[in-house]
């Protein structure tokens, strides 16, 4: 059975000897595609009513598990201080799957990287801005209700005076770059390869 299929069908106790398996003549990056695609196959069943929730934590778990092997072998390179980054899920979201996906990214990267976890009060990104003095903050969401949270973020940041000492950039899939715009964040990344490189650029690096 393909990687894909093991995630979208859950199959949490293969997954793991597959992918160091797999890992033998596959480039990291082209498994975790694998695994991202058996998570969407997983929602559209979901979607098309086929699957129920537990079915779809069934596949993140198996998705999780395979991922574990994969992290330590995603940029695994020394690579030079590139900036600090804060991430979180916002308010009323639990979805943190793309958020550690990015996550791993920025670490590879070189970025130092805080992250405040799921379901995150637009108040704990303020605190995280006074205290810990981030480059940049990530925010992810992956409900079409609850990306209306990031905004609430932006604005929070404007009322304590610190919009200006951070930028912005919002991510996950319901989100887009006109979205990103309207919100008045500073960027938007499709994806977590893609979220590095427009970090960069953001900080003119
Ligand atoms: Co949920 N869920 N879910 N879910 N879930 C979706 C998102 C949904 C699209 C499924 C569907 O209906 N087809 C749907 C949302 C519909 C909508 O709002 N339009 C949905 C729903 C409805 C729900 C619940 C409401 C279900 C219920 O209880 N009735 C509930 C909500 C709970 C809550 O948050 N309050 C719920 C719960 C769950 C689980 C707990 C079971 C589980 C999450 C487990 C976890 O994250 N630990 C889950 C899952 C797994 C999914 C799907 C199947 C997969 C999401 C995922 O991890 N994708 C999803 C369906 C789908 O996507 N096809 C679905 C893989 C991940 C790598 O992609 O997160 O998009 P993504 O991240 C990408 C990019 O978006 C980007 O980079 C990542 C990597 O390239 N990115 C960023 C993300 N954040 C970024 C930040 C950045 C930059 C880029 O900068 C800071």
């Amino acid at each position: 059975m393909s990687l894909s299929k093991l995630v979208e069908e859950g199959e949490v106790y293969a997954i793991e000897e597959a992918v160091i398996e797999a890992v033998k003549n596959t480039e990291p990056i082209k498994i975790t595609e694998e695994l991202i695609n058996g998570l969407k196959l997983a929602g559209e069943k979901f979607k098309s009513g086929e699957y129920f929730v537990v079915d779809m934590m069934q596949a993140a778990e198996t998705f999780k598990e395979g991922m574990k092997i994969i992290k330590p072998k995603l940029g695994d390179t020394k690579k030079e201080y590139k900036g600090k980054i804060v991430l979180g899920t916002v308010q009323g979201d639990i979805h943190d799957i793309g958020k550690n996906l990015v996550l791993t990214m920025f670490e590879g990267a070189g970025f130092e990287v805080i992250d405040l976890g799921i379901d995150v009060h637009k108040n704990e990104f303020v605190e995280s801005v006074k205290n810990d003095k981030p480059d940049i903050i990530g925010l992810s969401a992956l409900l079409t209700t609850t990306m209306l949270e990031m905004e609430g973020v932006i604005q929070a940041l404007k009322t304590n005076n610190l919009r200006n000492q951070v930028k912005i950039m919002v991510g996950g899939a319901p989100v887009s770059e006109r979205f990103a715009q309207s919100i008045g964040a500073d960027s938007y990344a499709p994806n977590a390869t893609e979220a590095v490189s427009i970090a960069l650029k953001l900080l003119g690096k």
